[in-house]
């Protein structure tokens, strides 16, 4: 790795990087993982990197000129006199399954049955907003029935309605106007165009989101003009983070079967889980793993589009279970994982999705824990809210500011919206059960997210968002429509710290391509 290299990839990561401190990164013997861990560690204060940040950031770092015989970058001699071994044993994990459709579906999908899922999701969410919002039944102010106090100033006026946007439209003059639906009726809210900060938050609503609105009734009484939006959302101050120890790694999208599934770079981070890389840093790291969790799409199914077949390297679904299943006996049987189901599975397509049937899991070790999709899973204490993903396809086509290339955008506005799959009736196809397993509830730690195929890491309001990319090269498909995958890396979660990193996994230099 060369200084421009360096000097490109820290100023993507929004550091400058003192000269002295480029040198000791040229003279690593990992520089691809000696940056990675120094981004991810260097608190984001820091403007430039000096060379004490690289010491403090990179584990086992020895300069260069305390011992000029020594490998540069790591200290391997103290690496090699300890011999790897992993540090847990599977017993020593815990591993519940808090909320999961598996064991408890009922759906049918009748009419009775959709109308009973969307009273279940409206009045959870708007339960939410109630909190902080005091509204009154939508029925209430319907044309005729609301009158207005005889004697009021302009603040006492003011009423509120908690809904789901049933509508969305922008008049002639870019006023918005939207149409809330609670049990009672439906009412439109007007949004003026003056109102820059509310117009900016009532372009992001998408179709049936539940919140809040607040306003004053127009002077007929047919329109509420809009002063306020409050969605579900997280409080701004979660209580300090619930943690455990060890690591928890996270992916998904393996698409095993595929012609395009990336079996060197996989096969090389099976050697990583298995304390074999020969990078002393990674080497620690996998002696702390406790836990994989896999958020869905392990294999690629078959027939979930049009001539798929062209595509795959193995034909059959149970065999393309075998290999994967294959791939599984050959981790440490310490690490407990827990797996979810996503659209290219062999469950059914709507969500929320069942588990996987028992002629597959059977296929695998007995430390896998199945689960559907979406689930939330404690890991000791640590929650985990896994959803595959499917709902970031109408989150990218319909909020302004989310894309594929950086994941958690869409993340964040499930968790505003405090639902993983907020749209009904576009790309997600939804089961009716009897309550809303979408819906974010209780609020987890951490929520990991796959089907995009591109990695991002994040943090919102004290919960750590994650995609966990793929490990499938881009399809014709992807080209076609220009979505660019970040394969083969791997973000985990230091339960201690609750600190963030990602892996790679590459072979191939991305530069040189
Ligand atoms: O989805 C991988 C990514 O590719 C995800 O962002 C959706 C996108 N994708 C896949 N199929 C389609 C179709 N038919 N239309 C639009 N976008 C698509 P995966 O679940 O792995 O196939
Ligand atoms: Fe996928
Ligand atoms: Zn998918």
């Amino acid at each position: 790795m060369d200084e421009s290299v360096i000097l490109e990839k820290a100023s993507e990561a929004g550091f400058m990087i003192n000269p002295d401190a480029i040198s000791l990164l040229i003279d690593c013997k990992f520089p691809d993982n000696c940056l990675i861990s120094l981004f991810s560690e260097v608190d984001t204060s820091v403007f430039v990197i000096e060379p004490q940040h690289i010491a403090a950031a990179i584990p086992n770092y020895t300069e260069k000129t305390q011992d000029p015989t020594q490998d540069l970058g790591f200290d391997q001699d103290a690496a090699n006199a300890n011999a790897f071994r992993f540090k847990y044993s599977f017993e020593q994990n815990t591993v519940q399954v808090m909320v999961d459709v598996s064991d408890e579906s009922t759906s049918v999908g009748e009419y009775n049955q959709f109308v009973q899922y969307f009273r279940d999701r409206y009045t959870r969410l708007s339960e939410m907003i109630r909190s902080r919002v005091s509204s009154r039944p939508i029925e209430s102010i319907s044309k005729g029935k609301y009158i207005k106090p005889l004697s009021r100033d302009e603040g006492s006026s003011e009423i509120s309605i908690i809904g789901m946007v049933a509508e969305k439209s922008t008049t002639n003059n870019q006023h918005m106007i939207i149409v809330l639906e609670d049990p009672t009726g439906s009412f439109p809210v007007l949004i003026n165009q003056k109102d820059t900060a509310l117009i900016e938050i009532a372009s992001k609503l998408i179709l049936d989101e539940v919140i809040g609105v607040t306003g004053n009734l127009s002077p007929d009484g047919g329109i509420l003009m809009a002063s306020k939006i409050t969605q579900p959302d997280v409080p701004n101050s979660l209580s300090s983070k619930r943690h455990s120890e060890g690591i928890a790694l996270f992916i998904s999208d393996i698409h095993v079967g595929s012609k395009e599934f990336m079996k060197e770079e996989w096969e090389l981070f099976l050697d990583f889980l298995n304390g074999k890389n020969e990078n002393p840093v990674l080497r620690e790291i996998a002696a702390d793993v406790r836990y994989l969790v896999v958020a869905g799409d392990i294999v690629d199914g078959i027939g979930i589009y049009p001539n798929q077949e062209a595509d795959l390297e193995i034909p059959e679904i149970y065999d393309q279970y075998r290999a994967v299943a294959d791939y599984f006996h050959q981790m440490p049987p310490h690490i407990h994982i827990v797996v979810a189901p996503g659209n290219h599975d062999a469950v059914r397509r709507a969500e929320p999705q069942l588990t996987f049937p028992k002629i597959i899991r059977d296929m695998f070790p007995k430390n896998v824990t199945f689960v559907g999709n979406p689930a939330l899973v404690s890991l000791d204490d640590v929650y985990i809210q896994i959803y595959h993903g499917c709902s970031m396809d109408d989150l990218v086509a319909s909020i302004k500011g989310v894309s594929y290339q950086a994941p958690t955008t869409g993340m964040m506005e499930m968790v505003k919206r405090r639902h993983l799959a907020p749209t009904y009736g576009s790309r997600v196809m939804i089961s009716p059960e009897k309550k809303d397993y979408l819906l974010i509830d209780q609020v987890p730690d951490i929520i990991h997210c796959g089907h995009v195929h591109t990695v991002g890491v994040t943090s919102y309001k004290n919960i750590i968002l994650i995609n966990s990319g793929t490990w499938q090269a881009q399809t014709d498909f992807q080209k076609k429509v220009n979505i660019m995958p970040t394969p083969a890396k791997v973000p985990m979660v230091d339960l201690k710290t609750m600190k963030t990193r990602i892996l790679d996994f590459n072979l191939y230099d991305e530069d040189a391509l």
